[in-house]
């Protein structure tokens, strides 16, 4: 196999689940079997689902009915913007609505990381542009794969412990993050 064609090689890749409205722990698990079931999509991990208080623009609002969240990985075939067609598509299927900005929502599927890629047009940012700030997307990534690295910011479990002020449990010596 020659590597010519880059664009449309198999990756490996990270997609965030979320959902605080309706049952959320069906519909996640919806989520999972329908990521499961794309063609040319296989699915290499599930992590647990945590229970997160809704981060609204203006900070996390416990007002609003938390979050469920979970990461999945994957190899994919589909190449990134066909990966995030499908993933929108599951998205719909499961009854969300777009109206607010980070309003409430039966299903949030988020692409986190596309193998290595860091590229950004109008329609897809990879890795997802705020995803080494947020906790219920490094902790359950952390738990499915406890090397993972953030392409172009570092290791996950250094990024975490920067959040968090947790301290990391070995290896995460990197310098990057702080
Ligand atoms: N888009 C660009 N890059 C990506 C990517 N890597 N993955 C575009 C997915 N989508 C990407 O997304 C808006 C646009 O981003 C899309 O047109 C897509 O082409 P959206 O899903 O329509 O809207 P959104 O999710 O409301 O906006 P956004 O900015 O993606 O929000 P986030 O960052 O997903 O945050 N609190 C808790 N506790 N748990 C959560 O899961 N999620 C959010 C949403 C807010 N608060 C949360 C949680
Ligand atoms: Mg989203």
């Amino acid at each position: 196999m020659s590597a010519q064609n880059v664009e449309t090689t198999e990756g490996p890749a990270v997609i965030a689940l979320g959902a605080n409205l309706g049952d959320r722990r069906a519909t996640l698990a919806a989520a999972v079997r329908a990521i499961a079931d794309l063609p040319g999509v296989e699915l290499t991990a599930v992590s647990s689902f945590i229970e997160t208080p809704a981060l609204k623009p203006h900070g996390v609002d416990t007002d609003a009915p938390a979050y469920l969240n979970g990461v999945a990985t994957v190899l994919s075939a589909l190449p990134p913007h066909a990966l995030l067609d499908a993933l929108n598509a599951i998205e719909h299927a499961n009854g969300r609505v777009r109206d607010e900005h980070w309003g409430d929502r039966t299903l949030d599927l988020d692409l986190i990381t596309f193998a290595e890629l860091q590229q950004s047009d109008e329609r897809l940012t990879l890795p997802h542009p705020r995803a080494a700030e947020r906790d219920f997307v490094l902790r359950p990534w952390l738990e499915i794969q406890p090397d993972a690295v953030l392409p172009g910011r570092g290791r996950v479990d250094a990024l975490l412990s920067a959040l968090t002020g947790e301290t990391p449990t070995e290896g995460a010596e990197t310098g990057e993050g702080r």
